[in-house]
C-alpha cells in the first residue's frame, strides 16, 4: 500500500514510518521539520543523539530498509503542493502525526498558543479539504490524544472508544437513546487542537465519506524499537525538557542523572500510558483495518495501562533509588482524577502490550544512562504556566 506518513520525522513518526516500509508498504514521509526547528528556538536536544532526516533514511536503506521517500512540505501553509503530492502519489492512506504536540509549549505564551492553533487546525483542514479536492479515496489514520476526554472525575464512569451511548429525556416524559462524541472537556490550548480535529473529522465524513481513524493516544513512553535499534543513525528522539519531554521519559531520564523526580503537585492525576513499540504496532493495525465508506469515524483509545503520575515516580525511584520532589503544579488541572479506558479495539485486533514492568529498567539502563551526559540540568524545570497564578508558584514545593 501507498502511504504518506505526515510528521514522519518526529517522535511517533520516525519509528512508524520505518516499520511500515519494513512490513512492505511504499512510504513518503512529509515534514516541514518544524519539530527540529523548536528544538533550536528552545535551546535544547533530544538526549539521543538524532542523524537527519536525509542520513536517517539513507542508513535505512544501508541496513536493508525498503526506501522511504521524504517531502519538505509545512501541511498547515502549503496547501497547493500538498494537493499536488496526493495528485501525484495517489496514497491509498495519510497517517497523520504533523502537529505541535506538547501542552506545556502550546500555553508558553499568545504566540505559541496562536501557532499551535494555526499549525494543527489548518494541517487537518488542508489534508480533508485536498483530499476531497483530489477526487480520491483516501484513508486518514489521526494521531489524537486521550486528553480530549479531560481529566475531570468521570465518576467511575468506563471512558469508552469515542462515543457515548446518552439518554435524551423527552416533553412525553418518554426518552430515547443515541450515541454522540465524547463530550470534549481539553486540559490544554494543544488539547484543544484536538478537539477541534475530531469536529472537523466528523465533518467531513459525514459530508464527504472520508474514510478516517482517529487514534486517542496515552502518553507514550520508550525510545526506540526493534527497527531502529538497528543503526546509530536510526535512533529515535528523546525529549527531556520542561516543553517537550513527557512524564515517564522525564523520570526515567531524572533517575538516570540523579535529579529529584518532578512530581507535579500531589501526583495524584492519573493518565493512560503506551510505549513506543505498541504505539507503532496500533497505527499499522489502524492501516489494516479501515472503516467502511459508509461508517462514522472510527475511534480507538490507543493506550494500554492507566498510572498516578506519583504512583510512577514511587515505582522509578524504587528501581534506581532516585529521591522524589513534590512541586507545586505549573497546569491548572485537577489535583486528581480517575481514568478507567475501553482499549478493546486493539486487544481484539491483536494488540500484546508492553507493561511497564517489562520495559522500564531496560529504557533507564541502554537509553537514559547512556545519554546523561548529554542532558543539560537547567532545561529539565517546567517553566510553562497554564495561568498568571500558577507562574506565580513556580519552582516551589506542592
Ligand atoms: P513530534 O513533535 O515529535 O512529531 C511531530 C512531527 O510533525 C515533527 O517531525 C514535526 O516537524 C512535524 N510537523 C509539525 N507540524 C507540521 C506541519 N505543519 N507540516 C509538516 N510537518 C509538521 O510529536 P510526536 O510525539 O511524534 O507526536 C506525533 C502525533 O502524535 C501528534 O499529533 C501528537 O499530538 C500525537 N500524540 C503524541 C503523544 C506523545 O506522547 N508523544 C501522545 C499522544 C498523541
Ligand atoms: N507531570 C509531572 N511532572 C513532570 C511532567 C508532567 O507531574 O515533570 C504531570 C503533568 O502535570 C500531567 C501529567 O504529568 O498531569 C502528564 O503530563 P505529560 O507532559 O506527560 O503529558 P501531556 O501534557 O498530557 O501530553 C502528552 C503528549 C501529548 C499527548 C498527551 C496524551 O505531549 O502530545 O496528547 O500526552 S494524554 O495525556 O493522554 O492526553
Amino acid at each position: 500500500m501507498k502511504v504518506l506518513v505526515l510528521g514522519g520525522d518526529g517522535f511517533c513518526g520516525w519509528p512508524c514510518a520505518v516499520n511500515l516500509a519494513d512490513v512492505g508498504h511504499d512510504v513518503v514521509i512529509v515534514d516541514n521539520l518544524s519539530r527540529r526547528k523548536i528544538d533550536i528556538d528552545l535551546g535544547v536536544e533530544s538526549l539521543t543523539p538524532i542523524a537527519g532526516i536525509r542520513e536517517r533514511l539513507t542508513a535505512w536503506e544501508q541496513v536493508g530498509g525498503r526506501p522511504i521517500r521524504f517531502a519538505h512540505l509545512d501541511i498547515a501553509k502549503n496547501y497547493e503542493q500538498l494537493l499536488e503530492l496526493l495528485r501525484q502519489e495517489r496514497p491509498e492512506a495519510v497517517v497523520h502525526f504533523a502537529e505541535q504536540r506538547a501542552a506545556p509549549y502550546s500555553m508558553k505564551s499568545s504566540a505559541t498558543k496562536r501557532y499551535t492553533v494555526d499549525n494543527n487546525v489548518n494541517g487537518t483542514h488542508n489534508l480533508l479539504a485536498a483530499i476531497v479536492e483530489s477526487g480520491q479515496d483516501i484513508h486518514i489514520v489521526h494521531l489524537g490524544t486521550m486528553g480530549v476526554y479531560g481529566y475531570g472525575s468521570h465518576r467511575g464512569a468506563t471512558i469508552p472508544e469515542g462515543y457515548l451511548t446518552v439518554e435524551v429525556p423527552q416533553p412525553d416524559g418518554s426518552r430515547f437513546t443515541e450515541k454522540i462524541l465524547h463530550p470534549a472537556n481539553p486540559g490544554s490550548v494543544y488539547h484543544m487542537t484536538k478537539t477541534l480535529d475530531q469536529l472537523l473529522f466528523f465533518y467531513y465524513n459525514k459530508n464527504d465519506n472520508i474514510r478516517i481513524t482517529d487514534l486517542h493516544q496515552g502518553i507514550v513512553w520508550g525510545t526506540n524499537t526493534a527497527l531502529t535499534e538497528k543503526d546509530p543513525r536510526l535512533t529515535n528522539r528523546f525529549d527531556y525538557d520542561g516543553d517537550y519531554g513527557t512524564v515517564l521519559n522525564r523520570f526515567l531520564m531524572q533517575a538516570a542523572i540523579g535529579y529529584p523526580l518532578t512530581v507535579h503537585g500531589t501526583g495524584g492525576q492519573t493518565r493512560a500510558f503506551i510505549h513506543i513499540r505498541d504505539s507503532v504496532r496500533c497505527v499499522q493495525l489502524a492501516l489494516e483495518h479501515p472503516p467502511t465508506h459508509s461508517e462514522r469515524v472510527k475511534i480507538f483509545n490507543q493506550m494500554t495501562e492507566s498510572h498516578r503520575v506519583a504512583d510512577l515516580a514511587e515505582k522509578v525511584a524504587g528501581l534506581t533509588g532516585a529521591e522524589v520532589s513534590y512541586l507545586s503544579n505549573p497546569r491548572n488541572e485537577a489535583i486528581e482524577n480517575d481514568l478507567i479506558v475501553d482499549n478493546r479495539c486493539f486487544i481484539e485486533l491483536g494488540l500484546k502490550p508492553t507493561t511497564l514492568d517489562d520495559g522500564l529498567l531496560t529504557e533507564v539502563v541502554d537509553v537514559a544512562r547512556r545519554w546523561a551526559d548529554r542532558c543539560d540540568r537547567s532545561r529539565i524545570p517546567c517553566l510553562s504556566a497554564w495561568t498568571r497564578r500558577q507562574a506565580a508558584t513556580i519552582g516551589s514545593p506542592a
